[in-house]
């Protein structure tokens, strides 16, 4: 089969069949409900009430109220036709102090939105950890710590007994850079702590705790699908300077290698090991046998995209500025010695994140290239922009349809390359929480007006809708072209 066909105003990118369209969430930034059936609490609970921790001091006390509107969410669902929704599992919920005896409320939860799913025939795609920390783990330790990876084992088992029967695709971890590198190191993010080594540490458990968790789910689940996502970038020298080349490399470890390394080919990358060499506890804390737990064979690697990077030593600001780049003032890893760049004239979110669907290309070839040829999802992507409701009553986000149609067009180029993307997940199906940036950053393809918990589909819902049925795009030409 043709996977172009041109029709009047452009070329129609068809995707193979069977490519899984579908949307994602994540539960603390959506559920609310936050004291009811026995939630435990989060360490997001506690850092979003710390004054300072987040925009407006806000918090997900209430989020999207999701916990109670769940058969509309499921409707919307059902009205986007997608093949698969990917959400995440709060831990406090299923196990309100991490340990210890499940909770047979959080986890019915849980059992009737995969009812819910499967009902309107419509895949789950569980995410078991998406940043929400059982506080009274956090209080021993959190993640810098081993024990925390072993009660997450457990924890997982909990889960797998309950839903197993019905949830094939499994996410262990989601995005464990930011859990350890922005929780742990920059202090962003819960639990808000800044030190390097501690976030090293954490990069360690985390990968662990992915790796114990991998036979578990698939000693209880025997047809599992077992994968990790995590968020990468594409990093790019600001110039062929030496010192930038460096840089870039170095942020590329940090963020990409330091992750992509150790599942993929059982080792860490041996820069990066020397660059932390000084920073305690750090990767000190690894024991024999731990690379091979980390690096046991996965079903699918999850990619979560929102933007390329360029970057130059911390020395050459200077030349950056004169080759016409706006030179980020500070980076939140001094230790890195990087600085972040703004390509004049690129497009930017409201994140301050740069449009380059191109870098979504290149970054899936490298992948395939350097690490796997497993099945990819894109697991997240999508963009925040300043939307409203017009006077008539719609939210006409059409900065957000080119954003998506440039992103998939970007995963339909790596597909043509030979890279074997599976599925597609939009960044997200609702207005929510956006972590320390609170509610003002809104990703959703449907509206969230947050003081009645409303819900308003934007034009980039029934776009979606419409790419998802006809299992194709039109062709962004941009792609690339900046
Ligand atoms: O909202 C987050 C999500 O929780 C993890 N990935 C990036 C998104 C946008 O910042």
């Amino acid at each position: 089969m043709s996977m172009h066909s041109t029709h009047e105003g452009g070329t129609s990118l068809v995707f193979p069949p069977g490519f899984l369209w579908g949307t994602a969430t994540a539960s603390y930034q959506i559920e609310g409900a936050v004291h009811e059936d026995e939630r435990g609490t989060s360490i997001w609970d506690t850092f979003s009430h710390q004054p300072g921790a987040v925009w407006n001091g806000d918090n997900g006390d209430v989020g999207c109220d999701h916990y109670h509107r769940v058969n509309e969410d499921l409707d919307l669902l059902a009205e986007l036709d997608v093949a698969a929704y990917r959400f995440s599992i709060a831990w406090p919920r299923v196990q309100p102090t991490g340990s210890g005896p499940a909770n047979q409320k959080g986890l019915d939860f849980y059992r009737r939105l995969v009812d819910g799913l499967l009902a309107r025939d419509i895949e789950p795609t569980v995410t078991l950890y998406h940043w929400d920390l059982p506080q009274p783990l956090e209080d021993k330790g959190g993640w810098w710590v081993r024990e925390t990876a072993e009660r997450y084992a457990d924890y997982v088992d909990i889960v797998a007994r309950a839903l197993g029967s019905d949830v094939e695709r499994w996410i262990t971890l989601n995005e464990p850079w930011c859990s350890s590198w922005l929780g742990y190191g920059a202090g962003r993010h819960a639990p808000g702590i800044q030190d390097i080594g501690k976030a090293a540490a954490a990069n360690h458990h985390l990968l662990l705790a992915h790796g114990l968790a991998v036979p578990i789910l698939r000693s209880t689940i025997s047809s599992a699908k077992v994968g990790i996502t995590l968020n990468l970038g594409d990093y790019q020298p600001g110039s062929q300077h030496e010192l930038d080349i460096a840089a870039a490399h170095r942020a590329d470890g940090n963020l990409n290698r330091l992750f992509l390394e150790p599942v993929f080919h059982g080792q860490y990358p041996e820069d990066m090991l020397e660059h932390y060499r000084d920073s305690k506890p750090g990767f000190s804390v690894i024991r024999d046998g731990d690379l091979e737990i980390i690096s046991q064979p996965l079903d699918f690697l999850g990619v979560n995209y929102y933007f390329p990077s360029t970057v130059v030593d911390v020395s050459r600001a200077k030349e950056a500025r004169v080759a016409g780049y706006f030179v980020a003032p500070g980076e939140q890893f001094p230790d890195l010695r990087v600085r972040s760049l703004e390509t004049p004239g690129r497009d930017k979110t409201a994140m301050d994140w740069e449009i380059e669907a191109s870098g979504l290309t290149s970054l899936l070839i490298r992948i395939r290239e350097e690490y796997t040829t497993l099945p990819i999802y894109i697991t997240e992507n999508g963009a925040a922009f300043d939307d409203y409701v017009d006077p008539n009553g719609d939210v006409k986000d059409h900065n957000r349809v080119a954003y998506l149609q440039e992103h998939i067009s970007a995963v339909r180029d790596a597909i043509d390359a030979g890279v074997n993307v599976q599925g597609y997940f939009v960044w997200s199906l609702l207005d929510n929480f956006e972590w320390a940036l609170g509610y003002s950053r809104r990703f959703g393809i449907v509206w969230v007006d947050f003081p009645s918990g409303a819900r308003l589909k934007k034009a980039s819902f029934a776009w979606y809708r419409d790419t998802i049925q006809s299992n194709s795009v039109e062709y962004a030409t941009s792609v690339g072209s900046s």
